[in-house]
C-alpha cells in the first residue's frame, strides 16, 4: 500500500498483496485486467481478459485453488460455435460469469461489426460454447442475473458507441431462451460526481432478502480524461429495473499506484464478486489501470448498510 490511512480507506479494503495477477502472467500478455472469477467445487475458475503483445483483446480460462493465486491458460479459449457466421472470434473483453441452472454463462463485449454482447456457456471451464449474440452493436457491460425472474432470463447491459463512449446508462432486458431479448427497461443513468459521465453494471447481482445488490462502475471526466470508480445499488427483487438505493459515495476509487499508473491510468473496474455465506466476506475482483487484476473485500452486510446510509435521497 502507498499509505492511505485506514480511516480514509473507502468501503472496499484492498488486498495487501495486490495486484493478484500481474500484466505478464502469460508468456505473451501485454496486460490482464477486467476479469471474472467464480467458485467451482472447492476451487475457483475464471475467464480473463488478456490483451496480448499485438494488443488483441482475447478471453483466457484460468484456475485457482484459493481465488488469489491463479494459473491462466497461455492460449485464448477456443470457442465451439454452431453458428458459422459467428465462428470467427475477432475480440472479446470484460467477461462476466453467471452460475445459472447448473451451467456457467459468460457474457462479454464481443467484436462483431463493432462492440456488442457476446454470450457463451461452459460446464467445466475446459470446453466453451459460443451462443448467439445477445445484443447487436453498440453495447458493453452485460451481466446475467443468477436466476430467472418471472420465468425468464434477465440481463443488464449498457448501450454505447464504437469508441470511448462519453455517455452510458444501464438497461435491462428479458429472454425466454437466451436467443431473443426484449421487454427492455431503463434501470439507471448518470448522476453527479464520480458517476457523471457514464455507468455500467459490474459483477453478477447478489440476491439478498432486501433486493439485488449491484456493484457498478461510474465514470467522471477530469481534465486528464476518464476516471473509473465503483459504487453500489440495491435493485428490487422482482422488478429489478426499480432502483431502491444507489450510492452517492463511491466504494472504491483509483488511489494506489497500480490503479493510477498503467495502460489506462485511473481505472478501478469491478467485474466479479465472490460471497462466502459462512463468514459473510465479499471479495470483489477488479481491473486496475487496464493493466492488472486486483482484489478488495468487505462483508455483504457492511455493503448493504453502506448502500442504505449513503444513498441519494431522491
Ligand atoms: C472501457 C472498457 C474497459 C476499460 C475502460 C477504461 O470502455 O474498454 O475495458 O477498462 O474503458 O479504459
Amino acid at each position: 500500500m502507498t499509505g492511505l490511512s485506514p480511516a480514509n480507506e473507502p468501503l472496499l479494503k484492498r488486498y495487501p498483496g495486490n495486484p493478484i495477477i500481474h500484466r505478464n502472467a502469460t508468456p505473451t500478455s501485454n496486460s490482464i485486467m477486467n476479469s471474472s472469477v467464480i467458485e467451482f467445487g472447492d476451487e475457483y475458475r475464471g475467464v480473463f481478459r488478456v490483451d496480448d503483445q499485438c494488443r488483441r483483446m482475447m478471453l483466457h480460462a484460468g484456475r485457482s485453488k484459493d481465488g488469489i493465486n491463479w494459473d491462466i491458460a497461455p492460449e485464448p479459449i477456443r470457442w465451439k460455435c454452431n453458428v458459422p457466421e459467428l465462428a470467427d472470434f475477432v475480440y472479446g473483453y470484460d467477461p462476466r460469469i453467471t452460475h445459472l441452472d447448473g451451467k456457467y454463462y459468460v457474457t462479454w463485449c464481443h467484436g462483431y461489426h463493432g462492440p456488442c454482447i457476446g454470450l457463451g456457456v461452459t460446464e467445466n471451464f475446459e470446453s466453451f460454447e459460443h451462443l448467439e449474440i445477445a445484443l447487436p452493436p453498440f453495447n458493453r457491460n452485460a451481466v446475467l442475473f443468477p436466476r430467472k425472474i418471472d420465468g425468464e432470463y434477465v440481463m443488464l447491459h449498457r448501450p454505447s458507441d464504437r469508441g470511448h463512449t462519453p455517455f452510458g446508462d444501464i438497461f435491462l432486458c428479458y429472454s425466454k431462451d437466451l436467443i431473443y431479448w426484449g421487454r427492455h427497461r431503463f434501470v439507471m443513468g448518470t448522476r453527479s460526481g464520480w458517476q457523471s459521465t457514464k455507468i455500467g453494471a459490474g459483477p453478477v447481482p447478489i440476491e439478498t432478502p432486501e433486493g439485488w445488490v449491484l456493484i457498478y462502475h461510474g465514470v467522471l471526466t477530469s481534465c486528464n480524461g476518464f476516471v473509473y470508480c465503483a459504487g453500489a445499488a440495491l435493485l428490487d427483487l422482482e422488478q429489478p429495473w426499480k432502483v431502491r438505493y444507489r450510492t452517492r459515495r463511491y466504494i472504491l476509487a483509483p488511489a494506489e499506484l497500480y490503479e493510477c499508473v498503467g495502460d489506462v491510468p485511473n481505472v478501478t473496474f469491478p467485474v466479479a464478486a465472490v460471497h462466502d455465506e459462512d463468514t459473510d466476506e465479499l471479495r470483489v475482483y477488479y481491473g486496475a489501470a487496464d493493466t492488472c487484476v486486483c482484489m478488495a473485500t468487505t462483508t455483504l452486510s457492511e455493503l448493504l448498510q453502506f448502500i442504505k446510509e449513503n444513498s441519494f435521497e431522491d
